[in-house]
């Protein structure tokens, strides 16, 4: 049912999880249900290909681990310009072990996803208690990170409104609620520029322009959440039809944490299913390279429009279509006004 309901009337139902409701008032506000995969093995690079195609997206994924020089700057850097840009980070960190070993791993190390990301992605093969493990991991992360947020405020200076640069002060407060509340701001600023006002929706528990719900949201402490892969883009995947239906079930029971999949079609089959579809292997072949749709490494592509219009998927992952244009910037909008035209077409806006 929600295939041809619009991602703002889908975030305010009444069973939507804060952060998956905050992710579709945002991607409705910025008309963006573009991820860049940013794979790219330098913070310097990283931090390079955020600020050009921030504004065209709604959430950047990362693969920290392929990061020379991945640490404290990397993330307080990124976190500066998604606030500014107002997006969310996605760690494609696919975890697969046992809970004991998950919880070490999203917490702890030198990666630390909990820390930085509001979304990682797990696989189901070592059975659905790698679901709960991370949910109670991500639980205590935040209340942790949450004193430490608090102290440094009530010691730290101010928060400067300067532009991201590389290499922030060290003193500059972290993101998480406090960022929040400022970035806020621009969201709103982006809605005068950018789209029309949007009327005030009489559901229960988000009634409100999505500026003032977000805001809320944004005050809101359990900002993490978890995608299932249920599916793969790459040829040949193991992830049989049964194994996505596992994936789908026990989504179902953890619904406050699950709030989608990587996924090459939606997976929404019952009346209270209301899952995010993010789905990888999307490009936009340059012209002349029509017959070009796989890496020869696996990997298999299809169109934004194939996967939004034709399968209902909700948020297209694009990774080397966008880094390997000359004009990264221009790239990206192309492939967000690509992904938008598809989705409004779907829901026939
Ligand atoms: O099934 C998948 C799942 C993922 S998360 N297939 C994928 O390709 N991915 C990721 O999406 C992959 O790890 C890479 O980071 C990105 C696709 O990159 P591209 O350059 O092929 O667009």
């Amino acid at each position: 049912a929600v295939w041809t309901m619009s991602f703002k009337d889908r975030a305010a139902l009444p069973n939507t999880p804060p952060l998956a409701a905050y992710l579709l008032y945002l991607m409705t506000i910025k008309q963006s249900n573009l991820c860049l995969s940013a794979d790219v093995t330098s913070t310097a690079e990283l931090l390079a290909l955020a600020t050009e195609v921030g504004d065209s997206i709604c959430l950047l994924k990362t693969h920290a681990d392929i990061i020379d020089d991945f640490g404290d700057r990397t993330v307080r850097a990124l976190r500066e310009i998604a606030r500014q840009k107002n997006f969310l980070v996605f760690e494609d960190r696919k975890f697969g072990d046992i809970g004991s070993t998950v919880q070490k791993q999203y917490t702890a190390g030198p990666l630390a996803i909990a820390k930085w990301a509001e979304i990682t992605n797990a696989h189901l093969f070592p059975g659905p208690a790698i679901v709960p493990a991370l949910k109670s991991a991500a639980a205590s992360a935040i209340a942790a990170y949450n004193t430490t947020v608090h102290t440094e405020i009530s010691v730290g200076p101010p928060a400067s409104p300067s532009p991201p640069s590389p290499s922030p002060p060290s003193s500059s407060p972290p993101a998480g609620p406090v960022g929040r509340k400022q970035s806020t701001v621009s969201i709103s600023t982006t809605i005068s520029t950018r789209t029309e006002p949007i009327s005030p929706q009489p559901t229960p528990g988000l009634a409100g322009e999505p500026a003032d719900v977000l805001a809320r949201l944004g005050a809101t402490p359990y900002l993490r959440a978890l995608l299932l892969l249920a599916e793969m883009s790459s040829e040949g995947h193991m992830l049989t039809p049964e194994y996505r239906e596992a994936c789908v079930k026990t989504a179902r029971e953890h619904r406050d944490f699950v709030i989608g999949f990587v996924a090459q079609r939606a997976l929404n089959a019952e009346p209270a299913d209301n899952f995010i579809t993010f789905t990888p292997g999307v490009s936009l072949p340059p012209p002349g390279q029509e017959g070009v749709r796989g890496d020869g490494l696996g990997q298999q592509y299809e169109t934004p429009r194939d996967a939004v219009l034709g399968r209902g998927c909700d948020v297209v992952i694009v990774g080397r279509g966008i880094l390997r244009a000359e004009d990264r910037a221009k790239e990206a909008e192309r492939y967000r006004r690509e992904a938008w035209r598809a989705y409004e077409e779907r829901v026939g806006a």
